[in-house]
């Protein structure tokens, strides 16, 4: 399998990818002033390539159940200057993520290789244009409903048979608008319009997304619902998170997102030597 975003080009099977995170938001980093806070966040992208980051995955906008929607000027001024910076100081692909295809293309303009698109249940097709026309690389993430108003009332009857309907149709839909299934990846959107029990029957069933023959990311860091678990406030869920990304490898994953880079390339690299001798010796 092949996953191809712009100029880079990844061939599975291989080590597990790392997209780690880098939120350009207020509540991120302190209120030090625009300069500063672009600053630091291109220092705390670098660290992440140094601990090991595969892709850097740029976000102005925060994505959490109930969060406010900013206007694309704004999340240009946070997210252009740290683009431009890390495309042009590391040699890693830089994601944008964005629902808003002109923020999209801005950030692709500036540097980046991959959309990732946590809006793929919208109705319009020009993040799939912009992905054709660009031959970026494309997360292509399930949803219910929106950051808005996802947290309300999510329903399934089967989360795993729905979220892999959603995968086949979405697949159908932007290989039309010519997007080549090379670029795209899938990503069940852990957290995203679904309860602790559907996040838990995602996580058990990643196996059945192996029929769509395209690498599987998985986005687990420092989410809720693992808090609600196990316990603990955000920093507590670093050994949840771990263990939710090792339970993905194990379990199809090819791509894993994270904040904490350094502590689930080892966790995950540990997971990886294991597989290789169990394969070797079966
Ligand atoms: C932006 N964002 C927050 N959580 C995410 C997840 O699980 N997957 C992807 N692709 N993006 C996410």
């Amino acid at each position: 399998m092949i996953f191809r975003a712009a100029r880079f080009r990844f061939e599975f099977p291989r080590p597990t990818l790392m997209m780690g995170i880098v939120n350009v938001t207020p509540d991120s980093f302190s209120d030090g002033g625009q300069f500063l806070e672009a600053d630091r966040a291109v220092e705390h992208g670098l660290q992440m390539v140094a601990e090991g980051a595969d892709i850097i995955d740029v976000g102005g906008e925060s994505t959490r159940p109930g969060a406010e929607m900013i206007s694309e000027a704004e999340e240009l001024r946070r997210i252009l200057p740290v683009i431009e910076a890390l495309a042009g100081r590391a040699q890693v692909p830089i994601s944008i993520d964005s629902q808003k295809p002109t923020v999209a293309r801005e950030a692709l303009r500036a540097g980046a290789s991959i959309i990732n698109d946590i809006a793929a249940n919208r109705a319009g097709t020009e993040m799939w244009e912009l992905a054709a026309e660009t031959g970026a690389g494309y997360v292509l993430m399930h949803m219910q409903g929106t950051p808005q108003t996802m947290h309300l009332a999510p329903k399934y009857d089967d989360v795993v048979a729905e979220v892999d309907a959603f995968f086949e149709d979405r697949l159908g839909r932007a290989e039309s608008c010519g997007v080549s299934r090379e670029q795209v990846v899938l990503d069940p959107g852990i957290g995203f319009g679904k309860t602790v029990q559907h996040n838990l029957q995602l996580l058990a069933g990643l196996l059945r997304f192996r029929i769509r023959q395209r690498p599987l990311l998985l986005g687990v860091s420092r989410k809720s619902f693992i808090g609600k678990l196990v316990g603990g406030e955000v920093h507590d869920r670093v050994p949840g998170s771990i263990a939710c990304s090792v339970w993905a490898v194990l379990n199809g994953a090819q791509l894993i997102r994270t904040h904490d880079v350094a502590a689930t390339v080892r966790a995950v690299r540990m997971i990886e030597e294991i597989q290789r001798v169990s394969e070797r010796d079966a």
